[in-house]
């Protein structure tokens, strides 16, 4: 008796995890993203790491040839003194102003409404 009820435990406990996993699929299907908060300090060194993978040459600018094609336009942004190149603070310090910009409540860190908030504004 104990043993069947323990296989029927299990049997559910499967069922659960099937249907967790299809959930899963289906929310990544339709574009979901998982809710997350983000802190300005943990964004600063997330764009540090990502100027320095963008900066092939090292020599502390992204070029024209460094843009990735698909975001260059937003990239370009950046480049305050319009030399065509966007230095590690240009770039460090317009990533933390549209860190500010989503920030809606000015608590410091950004959470997943605040993005979807302003990605919409
Ligand atoms: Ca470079
Ligand atoms: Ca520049
Ligand atoms: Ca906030």
């Amino acid at each position: 008796m104990i043993g069947a009820a323990f296989a029927a435990g299990l049997l559910l406990a499967g069922c659960g995890d099937k249907k967790e996993a299809r959930a899963q699929a289906d929310a990544k299907a339709a574009g979901f993203v998982p809710p997350s908060v983000t802190s300005r300090l943990d964004y600063g060194s997330s764009m540090e790491r990502r100027f320095r993978a963008l900066d092939r040459n090292g020599d502390d600018k992204i070029g024209k040839d460094e843009l990735p094609a698909r975001n260059a336009p937003r990239l370009q942004a950046l480049d305050r003194n319009k030399d065509g190149e966007i230095s590690a603070i240009e770039f460090s310090e317009g990533m933390l102003a549209r860190f500010d910009a989503m920030d809606l409540n000015h608590d410091g860190t950004v959470t997943t409404e605040e993005r979807q908030a302003s990605r919409k504004r």
